[in-house]
This record gives C-alpha cells, structure tokens and sequence, in this order.
C-alpha cells in the first residue's frame, strides 16, 4: 500500500493517513458535495424496523445504499427525484486510486451526521467482490469510531476520525463489524452548521466499467 501523504497510524491493524486531505482540498470536495446534496438530495432511511435512520445520506457514482421495510439494497435512482446520482467528486476518487489501481469505484455514499446521529456496530457486506477496499473520508466534527472483528461479539476498539483522514478497510479488515457512537460537535469550522460527513468509496457491482 502506498501512503500518498499524512501518517500512517494503525488502530486495532487498521490504517488511517491523518490529513490525507489538506485543508484546501477538504474545501473544495465539500463544494462539489454541495452540488451533490442539491442534485440529489439526503434523505434518511427506513431501517426494518421502521425507523428513520439517524444519519442522512446520498451519494455520487452508479449506486446508493438504501433501506426501508422491505430491506436493505443498493439503488441506481434518487427515491425521490428518480434521478441517476451525480459523479463521484475529484478528490474522493484521487483517495481511492491512491490505494486501489484495479478499477475505479462505483458508489460514493456520503453520510451526514448531525447532532445526536450515530451509526450502529455494522459490517460492509452488499458489495460483489470483497477484494476492493472500502475507503473511508471524513470531513467536519470528529467522530468517534468503533471497530471489532468480523464476528458481531467480537470485542471492539474506539478512535477518533477528523477532518481530512482516510481509513481503508481492506484485506483482513474488509469485512469487520464497525460503526460510529458519536460526533464531537463543534470541534471543526469547516461545516458552517457543524456536523460530519462521511464518504465511502466503493466498488458495488462486479462489472462496473465507468466511475460514474
Ligand atoms: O461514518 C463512518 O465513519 C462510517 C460509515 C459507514 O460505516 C457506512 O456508511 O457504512
Ligand atoms: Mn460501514
């Protein structure tokens, strides 16, 4: 693995390059997910049980993650304007390439996180081919994240994600249980309301050819 720039910390053998996004860059991907947002824009999803999810969320490239009563899936359409979901911003596919030169990704969800939001203990599983990493950026609030094993009762360990890391969930840790208790609201200026993003870039389908 390649680390472009920033420190490389393992946590729980989980690599994180600390500042992988300059202040600069961080600006501009969040001016390109600004567009995003108004093209198509976050909803929260209904988990099986019926209630909204606490995080909202769209994305950019072919696919979005989605979820109501009946489940759970990836779809190719806004739910509200049916409309395909805009490209995948520059310097989220710049992170991805820099640890993954097999294909491009085909999915960028972009979670928003604001007050209270958290996200359960989870594993990243609904993807063809658990060889393609999924590559994690974080903008805004810290966020403090959970990581186990690949078992849900595995035990788990917590770090801090900030403004401008990458984390790669690759390999061995492609498919750990992970999710977010909690965000440090207020700790960034980047968001002028607060808050978090989060992308994950994402290789969806086994022949996606075209990144968008
Ligand atoms: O917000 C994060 O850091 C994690 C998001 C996540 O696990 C997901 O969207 O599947
Ligand atoms: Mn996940």
């Amino acid at each position: 693995m390649t680390l472009v720039s920033g420190i490389a910390e393992m946590h729980h053998e989980i690599p994180v390059i600390r500042g992988f996004l300059s202040a600069a860059e961080q600006r501009e991907l969040l001016t390109d997910l600004r567009e995003i947002a108004r093209i198509a824009p976050p909803f929260s999803p209904i988990t099986g049980w019926g209630k909204p999810m606490s995080v909202r969320i769209t994305a950019a490239g072919r696919f979005c993650w989605f979820s109501d009563r009946k489940g759970y899936r990836y779809i190719e359409a806004h739910p509200q304007t049916g409309q395909p979901f805009p490209p995948i911003p520059t310097q989220a596919m710049r992170a991805w390439r820099a640890f993954e030169t097999r294909a491009d990704p085909d999915c960028c969800l972009i979670n928003h996180y604001r007050e209270g939001a958290r996200m359960g203990l989870h594993q990243d599983r609904d993807e063809a081919d658990f060889s393609f990493p999924v590559v994690s950026l974080s903008l805004g609030d810290p966020a403090l994240f959970r990581i186990g094993g690949i078992e849900r009762s595995d035990p788990t360990r917590s770090f801090w994600l900030e403004s401008g890391d990458v984390m790669v969930l690759s390999a061995e840790n492609r498919l750990r249980f992970h999710g977010v208790d909690r965000i440090k609201i207020g700790e960034s200026a980047l968001l002028k309301t607060g808050g978090r993003l989060n992308l994950t870039l994402r290789r969806v389908a086994e022949n996606s050819t075209s990144s968008i």
